[in-house]
């Protein structure tokens, strides 16, 4: 190995950095793992891929003397690239968790986006930057999308100015990243952010023999409509991992045989998806409430497949609970979700479990900590943990007729009624539970999900146009991003979503895997309706 092929990583081990590993790889760089405070000191070149929180990180990196060791290699102008959290750790302090002193080589404190802004938080999803020096890893990306997952900032002052080379803007002016000399540092997360992000990666990795062009400055953007590729995946009757698709969450086919719908592999789709511009990737293992997750390695195998050469988020669902297994032996959820991660999932997906989360809250107003819910995002952070509602329309003639929270339908139901609730369920839409989508919504906001993603029964397959009253009823209940999902059928429902309801992406999955709406056709279609996306 040459020594110009070889990259450190700092890899404290609070979380999954499988994603930069694959990214370095794929760009034909191998890894060298710190192991002590001295690797730091004689690395050529360090990678810093901040996850978790931040008063763990600086506690471990304070108990094994790496803070020590990164500040001068960075006081000494060795070659260094902060990612994320990578990024915050370098100021003086965070308001994460009280106030948490950083290694304070950038003065400011890093704080909280402010949802009374009137934006969603987490921050989750791409922004363009704006390019305010040339910091030469950053040349073609002034205006481009980038992709975010952060609830804290840090923000520009004249104190950090000379350390700034783009901002962006979430509600307020944020520090996208920081510059000087050698050391540079990225809020946003490059191994996630498709070709664009690698290119910076890549300029950094060169930056011995590379020599800087004129950055293009580019305008900050707002955040950009997200288009999402879902995957329901599960096992046929021959026991191979496919790919798909139900009417009305029914995925078999209505013949003699009755199989199960098979629309392609998994791998292979969600490649396909990546070059046809998805803004992110969702599996869901459709009878993960049946099979035992760390037991269904096929699954685990997809996840590190696909992350191998797919460079935007990736979220994984189904099966996300306690469990014990046949032996008797007890996985915690968090164990379960902890599986995902290390293959390569960005986020996991809790379905069922999140609804007798929700109803045990609801009917206690206490919060035991212990749902699979709370532990994950307590662990990995709310911005890791996606809550997919599985709702069912049921109409009643006056709101005061049920308990949940109704709406006024836009089309009356079979008897003339005027309203609707929308009923949670379980075990894939086979068991109604006494609970609807706003309440469940908002509990689960409050029990630390970080983002909804909000399928509807009765839409689901039918190609006709997303459930608008039931998007416009749960993204006004809670403040965290909500993935409009079931019913996509032309590109016309894409703009119909953005336009009449608060919805931060928009999912859909038959319409792309029978080639009917290629995701490229979505996107025109949203930049012609002066709706921002990632291009
Ligand atoms: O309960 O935690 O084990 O999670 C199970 C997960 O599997 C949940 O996220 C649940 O939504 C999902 N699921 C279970 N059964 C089905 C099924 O279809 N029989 N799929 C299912 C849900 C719905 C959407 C679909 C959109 C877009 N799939 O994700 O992709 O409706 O489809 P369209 O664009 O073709 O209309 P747990």
């Amino acid at each position: 190995q040459s020594a110009d092929s070889v990259v450190t990583l700092l890899d404290y081990g609070a979380g999954n950095v499988r994603s930069v590993r694959n990214a370095i790889r794929s760009l034909g760089y191998n890894i060298k793992d710190v192991q002590k405070p001295e690797d730091i000191l004689n690395a050529d070149r360090l990678i810093f891929p901040g996850v978790g929180a931040f008063a763990a990180a600086m506690d471990v990196l304070n108990q094994n003397g790496m803070a020590e060791a990164l500040c001068t290699y960075i006081e000494n102008d060795r070659p260094f690239l902060g990612i994320c959290l990578g990024l915050q750790l370098l100021f003086e302090s965070s308001e994460e968790k009280g106030l948490v002193k950083g290694l304070g080589l950038i003065p400011g404190v890093v704080g909280r986006f402010d949802s009374s802004n009137g934006v969603r938080v987490p921050h989750i999803g791409w922004n363009a930057l704006q390019i305010t020096k040339d910091s030469g890893i950053l040349e073609d990306v002034g205006g481009q999308h980038v992709y975010f997952v952060h609830s804290y900032r840090a923000i520009p002052s004249n104190a950090n100015q000379e350390w700034i080379s783009s901002t962006c803007n979430y509600g307020d002016n944020f520090i996208a990243s920081v510059q000087r000399g050698n050391v540079h540092a990225v809020q946003f997360h490059p191994e996630k952010s498709g070709d664009v992000g690698l290119s910076v990666l890549a300029r950094f990795l060169q930056s011995k023999s590379y020599t800087a062009k004129k950055a293009t400055k580019g305008k900050a953007s707002k955040l950009a409509k997200r288009v999402i590729a879902c995957l329901d995946v599960r096992a046929n009757d021959n026991g191979d991992l496919v790919v798909t698709k139900g009417d009305q969450y029914d995925v078999r086919e209505h013949t003699k045989e009755n199989e199960v719908r098979n629309l392609g592999k998994p791998v292979e789709l969600a490649r396909q998806y990546y070059k046809d511009g998805a803004d992110e990737v969702s599996f869901l293992n459709i009878t993960g409430f049946r099979d035992f997750p760390l037991g269904d390695l096929p699954m685990l195998e997809v996840l590190r497949y696909t992350s191998e050469n797919v460079f935007v988020p990736l979220t994984v669902g189904g099966g996300i609970r306690d469990f014990t297994d046949g032996n008797g032996r007890h996985y915690s959820s968090l164990e379960v979700a902890s599986e995902y991660f290390r293959s390569g999932a960005d986020k996991v997906s809790i379905g069922s479990d999140a609804v007798y989360a929700a109803e045990a809250y609801i009917r206690t107003g206490v919060k035991t900590g212990n749902s699979s819910l709370e532990q994950i995002s307590r662990v990995y952070g709310n911005q890791a943990v996606v809550v997919s509602i599985d709702p069912r329309r049921v109409y009643v003639r006056n709101p005061g007729d049920v308990e949940f929270k109704t709406v006024r339908v836009a089309n009356p139901g079979p008897a003339g009624e005027e309203y609707a609730w929308y009923q949670c369920t379980v075990n894939g839409g086979r068991e109604g539970r006494p609970i609807g989508a706003y309440e469940l919504a908002k509990a689960v906001e409050e029990l630390g999900a970080g983002e909804i993603l909000l399928n509807c029964i009765d839409c689901d397959g039918q190609g006709k146009g997303f459930d608008i009253d039931l998007i416009e009823l749960v993204s006004n209940a809670v403040t965290i991003p909500v993935i409009a999902s079931s019913g996509a059928g032309v590109v016309e429902h894409f703009s119909e979503v953005f336009r009449k309801t608060n919805a931060s992406a928009a999912l859909a999955a038959g319409i792309f895997h029978r080639k009917e709406v290629p995701i490229h056709s979505v996107k025109e279609h949203l930049l012609k309706e002066s709706i921002e996306v990632r291009v």
